[in-house]
């Protein structure tokens, strides 16, 4: 039997994967990985080409490094994890990336399918029986765009080339790739290095009648509206938006916790995050990319004209979901905006007065919540709020920094009090799954070195980000970010709905919700230990811009910095 082929099946991925432009292989391996372990071994000691290999050891912050780089960049990059158990692993992290349409490729080895020695790579440990499950591919199924296995060496560049088409093709995701050891070491063949076929699917755009439609009814519209969540995802889109808002004074409203910066919120047409303020006496909505403008419950006008440009505007993988829209427009959406503007210019139908004057209103309205919101800032006394934590934070950051949002019930005052006004400074987990910010902190400064990246967290969700693993890959890698714990010492999120569901209820007149984090971890110090992280936790309100400038001043000087700020308790 020969065991060192000139080319195999590890070697031909390990060239697709360079060859489409994949930067980093995010790898938590284990004994399904040994032809490609030679194989990347092989090719260092030849001075050949591989992904810089980025040691994860936790999948979560792996796959989640992943997202952040493509949330930054737009390109895919490599997750490698280990049989069905390390595909576990990654859990609530593939949720994330399908949900927020982020392409990744996941590989993961399956068990050897050969015993008895027939063929190199055969099992040769007792784990290999109990790691071969019925269906490895089935744990991740609903959340990848591709499912499935490398059959054989032969086309395995053509499989990876297809894979990477399919994830960073609209509407994006991750896809899940397979296989046993005995296919990574059989003879591979490279195809060369050719992507002119597997370019990933052009955008769409509007249809003339769609583009008239929605001009006309812009045009004539008294109280206009846009609702979006993901818009600024390109961020080339965000001017365009900006345009189209400016040139007939529409406001325009970020929804679903944004996962990205879609629109200045210091823009005078910006009003804020909660649609059914204004949707309720709204004439015309334009929902543009948004998974849901609000809720079923809540009902607009009915004589509202509503329309929605969407990516992926039918949510064909939410079962249960709808909306009361006019017409549901398959777009991409910088192109569509760009075909409305193009459409206003030769517009004679514009009323300038109308225009105006609803300039005028939604100035006085964005201006006045910015006030409210404001007074909410101010420093408290005796214990820090998160309204004052988002104040200091504001003053000690810059337009260019990149904030991290993955606060949970304190997002409303981050949203509020720390407005993005540049395209790509804000992100999201895209999904439901949290502790998705250290991981993608990494990610974005593996992807963006230059880049000053804040990372604000909960206290629950630090502890699901999987903070030793996170600050271990930071200080290996030299990505150093910090990060701010909205520290509340429990789950307020639980606490809080089930409130709202039983006002009166047992739960609430006995305060027993099951959701306190007492007696409090000092977070800060496990990431000082995991990766020598800057940690400092405050309680006091008089030393909180103090603190927030030290650890400021240490990720400037290429540390991590943690900081735990002690809210009052859940
Ligand atoms: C992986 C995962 N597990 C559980 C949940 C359910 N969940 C939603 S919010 C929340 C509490 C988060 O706590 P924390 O980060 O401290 O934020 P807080 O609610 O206190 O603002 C939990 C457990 C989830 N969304 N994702
Ligand atoms: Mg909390």
């Amino acid at each position: 039997m020969e065991h060192n082929r000139a080319y195999t099946a590890s070697d031909a991925m390990n060239d697709a994967l360079v060859t489409a432009g994949v930067d980093c292989v995010f790898l938590n391996s284990g004994t399904d990985y040994t032809p490609i372990i030679e194989s990347w071994a092989k090719y260092e000691s030849q001075g050949r080409k591989i992904p810089r290999i980025i040691i994860s050891p936790h999948e979560i912050p792996a796959m989640c490094a992943a997202q952040g780089y493509a949330q930054i960049t737009g390109r895919a990059q490599a997750v490698f994890v280990h049989v069905d158990v390390g595909t576990q692993n990654l859990g609530g992290a593939v949720h994330n990336a399908f949900r927020c349409r982020v392409p990744v490729f996941i590989f993961a080895g399956l068990s050897p399918y050969t015993a008895e020695g027939e063929l190199h790579g055969g099992r040769n440990k007792y784990i290999q029986y109990i790691q071969n499950s019925e269906d490895q591919a089935g744990i991740v199924r609903g959340y990848t765009k591709l499912n499935f296995e490398y059959r054989g060496g032969q086309n395995v560049q053509q499989m990876t080339y297809r894979a990477l088409q399919l994830a960073q093709s609209e509407p994006m995701g991750p896809v899940y790739m397979m296989a046993t050891r005995e296919v990574l070491e059989e003879d591979g063949i490279d195809i060369g290095a050719d992507l002119s076929m597997w370019s990933p699917i052009t955008p769409p755009a509007l249809d003339d009648k769609s583009v008239n439609t929605i001009v006309g009814a812009l045009t004539a519209a008294k109280k206009p509206l846009i609702v979006t969540a993901y818009a600024g995802r390109n961020t080339e889109c965000v001017p365009e938006l900006i345009k189209l808002a400016e040139k007939l004074a529409i406001p325009v409203v970020e929804v679903n916790e944004q996962a990205c910066m879609n629109f200045p919120g210091s823009h005078p047409m910006h009003l804020g995050f909660e649609s059914q303020d204004f949707a309720g006496d709204a004439d015309v909505v334009l929902s543009i990319d948004c998974d849901l403008p609000w809720l079923p419950s809540f009902k607009v006008n009915p004589r509202c004209r509503v329309f929605s440009i969407d990516i992926d505007p039918l949510k064909e993988h939410i079962p249960l979901w709808y909306l009361k829209a006019e017409r549901f427009m398959l777009a991409d959406s910088l192109i569509a905006i760009r075909q409305i503007n193009k459409a206003l210019q030769s517009s004679s139908s514009i009323d300038r007065a109308l225009v105006e004057s609803r300039r005028m209103t939604v100035t006085a309205i964005h201006k006045k919540q910015r006030e409210n919101w404001e007074q909410s800032g101010a420093a408290p006394d005796g214990h820090i709020t998160a309204e004052f934590l988002t104040v200091c934070l504001r003053e000690v950051i810059d337009d260019d920094t990149v904030i991290l949002n993955e606060t949970i019930t304190t997002r409303d005052a981050t949203d509020k009090l720390l407005p993005r006004n540049k395209p790509g400074t804000l992100f999201g987990n895209g999904g439901s799954s949290l502790g998705w910010h250290g991981g993608a902190a990494i990610g974005m400064k593996l992807a963006c070195p230059e880049k000053d990246i804040v990372a604000l967290t909960g206290d629950g969700t630090y502890i699901f980000s999987c903070p030793t693993a996170v600050h271990w890959m930071a200080a290996k890698y030299d990505t150093p970010f910090m990060t701010v714990i909205y520290n509340n010492q429990g789950w307020n999120a639980p606490k809080q709905i089930t409130t709202k569901m039983y006002p009166d209820g047992y739960a609430a007149k006995s305060n027993n919700f099951w959701v306190s984090l007492d007696p409090p971890s000092r977070f800060d110090l496990v990431a000082q230990a995991a990766g020598g992280a800057f940690a400092k936790t405050v309680s006091d309100p008089k030393e909180l811009r103090a603190a927030l400038l030290e650890c400021r001043q240490a990720v400037k000087g290429g540390r991590s910095a943690v900081i735990n700020v002690i809210l009052p308790p859940v």
